[in-house]
């Protein structure tokens, strides 16, 4: 398929090692993908769905042990383990090939060793890297086909350049005890074995693009960040981008693709998706930042997923789409999630293969559900009805502004903005979510994940840091940081703002303060809204509700600065000092 020795002694060796039965070369056709999916449907491996009502789309199942990525099980791999830090597992290079050299030995005897080449960016474009990825799985490579741009184009890039990603997937034994991700950073590689779940074994997404290429982007002076991509239309045509990162469980696949309420449609105001889950950002020749989503589909949590909390989601997966661990409807060979609609299909077969009896489904009881609270939807991004016309732009989108958020019932405001870049990197830093009753068991219990990024560093996070504040030096224009909030409760628990859509109004508000447009109230955090400014128009709430929102509660940000002191610690020595003198300022406004 290539003249190329580094790529051709690469897969002789991992041959070698896995012992397959036949290599077969991807080569990114249509031909070529239908006759994996009818293979796959024969061996079980996938299920036909109804072609009339889902056409071209498939339902797999995992093991019931590997389900969702395994952070206790994902490693950094570099020579020096500070350079890890204290936040990644780390192994010592050499130990590890050495034990999963072990794991890998004669895995895939009896299989195929699939060869995908895949670009993460548009091919040829200045953002582009690229891939390759061995794996055994035919579900892999129909997942790549959708979440990546595959075919012999990206070895023509290529050419005999060594400059590409080692990828090596086994599925083994699905053994748990024996399951491993691991990273080589200063070798360009990526290994993982024993899982066959998505996030785990679909290395383009976050082992390459986020942990791997956060590592590139600080050696080379740009940025991978766990980051939606999204362009707000003004009714005169004019497009602003922003770029948001939420940890897990936040609303990102909902945000990237919301509808704005009725009162802005009618205005003339669109919102359009560039991205749902990753950005790679670069200087522009303009002094500004630019964004590509690196990605080419969308792998979407299905729960939850209905034609009010994202209709656009929802058509995205009514074609070309993989549904991994949903409920089967045998009536109508469809398929259904808790939160699609209330209209659970009364003969139909669980995420793990059984009869499902829909009646005995009790919310509070994970193991009642009929999918998996992770199932997902691999769907193309070309099928998105809001996908943006830049979505294949090859120089990206210039971003406005950045966002941060996270869950919190009581301590972040609605929005606030930063002060300076230097500000909005430690606003970043300092991201927390609290955990749902509904995931965990356990309330309010508050995870640190700075920029969303904490499963995805692949270095020191205090180094990650750094290199934020050094972006910040580079960009002559740089984005305006805000950190948003939609989670706010009452006293009696309830959500005060009401989200989805309406976050529209919020969005303008962050591009109004980007554009100078409009004033805002110095607090001890930062910028906050005149309440007024925050636009309710339609909605079911006050001005003073908006105040509520909006208020700087001391007492929970005092508290808040222990949490943050914690983290900071754990995360070590090489936290900046220029992040330490942002807390101890911050302190010092909380106490004046
Ligand atoms: C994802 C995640 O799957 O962040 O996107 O876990
Ligand atoms: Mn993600």
């Amino acid at each position: 398929m290539t003249q190329n020795k580094y790529i051709n002694e690469w897969i002789a060796e991992m041959a070698a090692m896995t012992t397959p039965d036949s290599i077969v070369w991807i080569d990114g056709t249509e031909e070529q993908a239908e006759k994996l999916r009818a293979e796959a449907c024969a061996t079980g491996e996938m299920i036909k769905l109804n072609e009339e009502l889902l056409p071209n789309c498939y339902l797999h199942r995992t093991a019931i042990n590997d389900v969702a990525r395994v952070e206790g099980r994902t490693f950094i791999c570099t020579s020096k383990k500070e350079d890890a830090g204290n936040i990644n597992n780390w192994m010592d290079p050499k130990e590890c090939y050495e034990k999963l050299s072990k794991l890998y030995k004669g895995a895939m005897k009896g299989r195929t060793m699939y060869v995908i080449p895949y670009s993460m960016g548009v091919v040829g474009s200045d953002f582009a890297r690229y891939g390759i990825e061995l794996t055994d799985s035919i579900y892999v490579v129909l997942n790549m086909l959708i979440m990546t741009r595959v075919g012999v184009n990206v070895l023509t890039e290529l050419g005999d350049s060594a400059d590409f990603i080692k990828g090596l997937h086994a599925k083994a034994d699905l053994d748990e005890e024996n399951r491993y991700i691991v990273h080589f950073p200063e070798d360009n590689t990526i290994w993982s074995v024993n899982s066959g779940y998505g996030g785990n074994v679909l290395l383009g997404k976050k082992c390459f693009a986020l942990r791997i290429a956060s590592f590139l982007g600080r050696n080379e002076g740009w940025m991978a960040e766990h980051m939606l991509i999204l362009g707000v239309e003004y009714p005169n045509g004019d497009i602003k981008y922003i770029t948001a990162a939420f940890p897990s469980a936040c609303g990102k696949t909902n945000l990237a693709m919301l509808i704005p309420p009725e009162i802005y449609r009618k205005k003339g105001y669109k919102v359009w998706c560039v991205g749902d889950d990753i950005a790679w950002l670069r200087v522009g020749k303009d002094g500004r930042l630019w964004a590509v989503n690196p990605e080419n589909g969308f792998f979407g949590v299905a729960p939850g997923t209905n034609e009010n909390s994202n209709p656009n989601a929802l058509h995205t997966c009514l074609r070309d789409t993989i549904f991994t661990n949903v409920v089967h409807n045998l009536d109508n060979n469809t398929v259904w999630w808790e939160g699609l609609d209330k209209n659970p299909p009364a003969n139909a077969i669980d995420w793990k293969g059984n009869k499902w009896d829909y009646t005995k489904y009790n919310k509070a009881d994970k193991s009642t559900c009929g999918a998996h609270p992770n199932s997902r939807f691999t769907a193309s991004a070309a099928n998105c009805p809001c996908i943006s016309s830049e979505f294949n732009s090859l120089t990206g989108v210039p971003v406005s502004a950045i966002v941060f958020g996270g869950r919190r019932a009581r301590t972040a405001p609605l929005v606030y903005q930063s002060t300076s870049w230097q500000n909005g990197t430690f606003v970043g830093s300092i991201m927390a979510s609290e955990t749902t009753a509904a995931a965990t068991g356990a309330v309010g219990v508050v995870r640190r994940d700075p920029m969303a990024m904490r499963p995805f560093v692949g270095y020191n996070m205090g180094d990650y840091f750094a290199h934020w504040l050094n972006m910040g030096k580079r960009i002559p224009n740089p984005p305006k940081i805000f950190n948003v909030n939609w989670f706010r409760t009452d006293k009696d628990g309830n959500f005060i703002w009401p989200g989805f859509g309406d976050n529209m109004r919020v969005l303008l508000w962050i591009l109004a303060r980007c554009e100078g447009k409009i004033d805002a109230v110095e607090t001890p955090i930062g910028y906050v809204p005149h309440a007024e400014d925050i636009d309710i128009e339609g909605l079911d709430i006050t001005v003073d509700t908006v105040r509520e929102l909006l208020s700087v509660d001391t007492e929970a940000w005092l508290e808040d600065v222990k949490g943050i002191k914690e983290f900071y610690d754990l995360v070590g020595e090489r936290v900046p000092a220029e992040l330490h003198d942002e807390l101890k300022a911050l302190e010092a406004r909380l106490t004046k």
